[in-house]
């Protein structure tokens, strides 16, 4: 059957889209469909998330994939956080928000390494209202100047463990860094995916 991807955002949704078909699921996006970008309420990854699947799987009549993230930097108490998207302002422009992340930690007076991390969960909604939630993480740190050009949002200044290149100055493929073998893709989205398929795997096997 088919699967709407819950999102209004198009670098998110590639990035989607390039999961579900590493796992063979061909899904349509809540644009495509013309499908209302509901409120985003919660005061949690899990809750926003949830609004967003619950809002696309009852408009489209099929079942629905909601992604909530953002970037929580450690020296700001977790922020921008829930609040990742809003801190790019109306006009969504990353380099707005990265310039706020860069003052703010001027202001709280923060050394180097700025301690963050991605938070991504996964909601996966159906008509009848049945939801399943998983959650993936990756850790790093906040590299400035922005670096890159690949890749979308807070990518130009995050470095993940082990990594001294920011997700910007990797590729899709890499940036996902699902292995062969199945161990720990390198992404929080491709870890939280990784959540997703484990669950659907182990529940076809019941
Ligand atoms: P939808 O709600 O329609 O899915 P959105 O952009 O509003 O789109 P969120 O509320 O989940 O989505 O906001 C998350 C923000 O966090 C997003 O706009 C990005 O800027 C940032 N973000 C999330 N994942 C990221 C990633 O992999 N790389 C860089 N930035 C990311």
């Amino acid at each position: 059957g088919r699967l709407v991807i819950a999102t209004h955002n198009s670098g998110k949704l590639a990035e989607m889209r390039g999961l579900l078909e590493h796992y063979g699921v061909d899904a349509v996006s809540a644009a495509e469909l013309g499908l209302p970008d509901p409120e985003e309420t919660g005061s949690t990854f899990a809750e926003n998330s949830e609004i967003k699947a619950r809002a696309a799987a009852k408009a489209a009549g099929l079942p629905a994939l909601a992604d909530d993230s953002g970037l929580c930097v450690a020296a700001l108490n977790g922020d921008p956080g829930i609040y990742s998207a809003r801190w790019a302002g109306a006009g969504r422009d990353f380099g707005v928000a990265i310039k706020r992340i860069e003052t703010a930690l001027k202001e709280a007076g923060a050394q180097a390494p700025f301690k963050a991390h991605f938070v991504c969960v996964l909601t996966l909604a159906f008509p009848d209202g049945e939801i399943h939630s998983f959650e993936g993480k990756v850790f790093g740190a906040l590299a400035f100047p922005p670096r890159g050009e690949h890749n979308f949002g807070y990518d130009p200044i995050f470095t993940p463990e082990t990594f001294t290149r920011t997700f910007a100055e990797m590729s899709a493929q890499e940036k996902h860094g699902i292995p062969a073998d199945g161990s720990p893709g390198l992404s929080h989205r491709a870890r939280a995916f990784q959540a997703f398929a484990g669950a659907c795997l182990s529940a076809q096997g019941d």
